[in-house]
């Protein structure tokens, strides 16, 4: 399969230059790790942010959509699909190997690039349970609330004399249940850095768990029912930890160029 007239994604390397590709690596770019995600930073965005944290380059294969991602299920490509569970994020070896399931993507990262994982196992299992506690974070506070989040925004942009009609969604979809769950979250990670005093999650050291948690706190905090400095008023430790990791030069550069991910979604709709 040619590697430049493929039309269904994009790869967007580290240096941000966005070039059309299929998903098979081009020449050169053989020895590199690739990650499949869709094209919109939400759980996959966390392997990006490794590779940019370490300044390793990467292939980054993003999918515009759910329909272009089913071409290349079991379904459809057998046991030629790069995809172990049908879903992404997909981390891909250099040799080929596909891994699925986020949090042990990012447990191989860590030992794959420099300094992201503690040598000692027990401490790998402690930054393994808060790279799954992001994950829980992700999946019982930010998602349930994204697609309600969404319709609020556009409807408030779009039709603001509709202005009960975000109400009646929040009240459809529980989502102040939802919302609440970030305290419970934010009060662990908290205590994780308060009880063992040390500045990063998992020791005086950024491990992978600090960015997957990093990134599932960022995503739910850029959701328009979240303030930031409030949510994070109650856990002083944890809002400083969350500040110094912003402000990590290379982070910071990559996160200011891509902006928020509500912009990205409006972006994205306006485009269909
Ligand atoms: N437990 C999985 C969940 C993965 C998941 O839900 N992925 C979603 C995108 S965030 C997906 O692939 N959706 C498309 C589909 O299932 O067809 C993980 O941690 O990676």
């Amino acid at each position: 399969m040619s590697t430049t007239d493929s039309p269904l994604l994009t790869t967007k390397s580290e240096n941000t230059k966005t070039t059309t590709t299929a998903f098979v690596a081009t020449k050169g770019e053989n020895k590199k790790w690739k990650v499949i995600y869709f094209d919109f930073p939400a759980r996959g965005e966390q392997l990006r942010l490794m590779f940019i944290y370490s300044k390793v380059d990467f292939i980054d294969e993003r999918y515009k959509g759910g329909k272009l991602l089913a071409g290349i299920k079991k379904n459809v490509m057998g046991d030629a699909s790069p995809l172990p569970y049908d879903q992404v994020p997909v981390l891909v070896s250099p040799d080929g190997k596909a891994y699925g399931q986020t949090a042990a993507c990012m447990q191989l990262l860590g030992h794959i690039l420099p300094n992201l994982s503690p040598g000692d196992k027990k401490v790998d299992a402690t930054c393994l349970g808060l790279a799954l506690a992001a994950e829980d974070l992700r999946n019982t506070v930010y998602y349930p609330l994204f697609y309600p989040e969404v319709y609020k925004f556009i409807i408030k942009k779009k039709a603001p004399c509709c202005c009960c009609i975000p109400g009646c969604i929040g009240w459809y979809k529980k989502t102040s249940k939802h919302k609440k769950g970030f305290a419970r979250w934010a009060k662990h990670f908290e205590d994780f850095l308060r009880l063992q005093k040390t500045k990063y999650l998992a020791g005086n050291q950024l491990y992978y768990c600090d960015i997957a948690v990093f990134d599932s706190i960022e995503a739910c905090l850029d959701l328009p029912c979240f303030n930031r400095e409030k949510e994070l008023k109650p856990f002083p430790i944890l809002e400083q930890w969350y500040v110094e990791m912003g402000n990590i030069p290379h982070l910071k550069s990559y996160l200011e160029e891509r902006g928020g991910r509500m912009e990205y979604v409006l972006k994205y709709l306006s485009k269909k």
